[in-house]
């Protein structure tokens, strides 16, 4: 199906979602998060596809929820239709590792979109920042409570309170971007890392994914045996023999999702 507010490019086993509302700054509004569910159910179904990369426009990767259509809705209106619950669910869904490529402006929902993802390469413009605050409201879909496991406290305090942007130096300081890039490199660069992702034993990078998302969810002592328990069962995949098997014959493991 072809998408209005996103554009699609399935590569070598890597699905690239850039989003492309370039007059509102990527905003996010029902469309687009609807089409971003879709995108990302259709790439987790893809057997083709192995990783997925969303990213934006140089100037903004998306400067939050598209405020004009939010603007006159009440609270009836939000809550009955549970607004923008459904999209960002099948977004955690996936179980496909998932890298935002973030240039410019990633505010509001367009951090927290970021923030779903499973870790987020910053061009050196990105700017990030939970500005809900100057709209008279807070972040609606997870930014008080991601950013604030990303940041720590005292930063996410001070970002949502003063509604201040962070650059990309300080997001990578403060361990929320896993690395930052030249602009010019970052769809490159985010290309390449979802394209050696890809090479890995599926299997093992699901259960990756699961294990990390873990540590957010329980105690330390359950996450371990969680961990542990995966580690054990991975012994029963082929790709545990044959990537074992490889580093010991001094070859590059040829993995088969078994
Ligand atoms: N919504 C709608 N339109 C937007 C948005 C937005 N969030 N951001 C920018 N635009 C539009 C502008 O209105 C403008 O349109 P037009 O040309 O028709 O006037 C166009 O994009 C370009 O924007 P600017 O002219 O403002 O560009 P500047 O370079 O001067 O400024 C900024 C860039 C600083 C990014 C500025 O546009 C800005 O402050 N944008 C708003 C940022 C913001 O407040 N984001 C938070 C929104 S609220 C939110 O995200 C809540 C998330 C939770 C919702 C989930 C619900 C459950």
């Amino acid at each position: 199906m072809a998408f209005e507010t996103i554009i699609v490019d399935i590569g070598d086993h890597v699905a690239l979602i850039t989003l492309n509302r370039p007059d509102a700054l990527n905003a996010l509004n029902a469309a687009l998060l609807g089409e971003l569910a879709q995108a990302i159910r259709e790439a987790g179904e893809n057997d083709k596809v192995r990783s997925i990369v969303i990213t934006g426009s140089d100037k903004a990767f998306a400067a939050g929820a598209d405020i004009s259509e939010m603007a006159s809705k009440s609270f009836v209106d939000m809550f009955t239709s549970d607004y923008m619950g459904t999209q960002t669910r099948d977004l955690l869904n996936c179980r496909k590792p998932i890298i935002a490529a973030v240039a410019g402006y990633a505010l509001g929902g367009g951090c927290e979109l970021a923030m779903m993802c499973d870790f987020i390469i910053a061009a050196d413009t990105a700017k990030f920042g939970q500005p809900e605050i100057n709209l008279g409201v807070v972040a609606g879909i997870g930014g008080s409570q991601r950013l604030t496991r990303f940041v720590g406290k005292s930063k996410a305090m001070d970002m949502h309170l003063t509604g201040r942007f962070m650059d990309a130096d300080e997001a990578e300081r403060s361990g929320l971007v896993s690395r930052v890039v030249p602009a010019k490199k970052l769809k490159d660069e985010a290309l390449a890392c979802a394209g050696k992702i890809a090479e890995k034993s599926q299997i093992a990078t699901m259960a990756v994914k699961e294990a990390v998302n873990r540590s957010y969810e329980t105690t330390l002592s359950e996450g371990l045996l969680f961990e542990r328990r995966l580690f054990h069962a991975l012994f029963a995949t082929e790709d545990q023999a044959e990537g074992m098997a490889a580093f010991i014959e001094k070859r590059e493991a040829q993995f088969r999702d078994k």
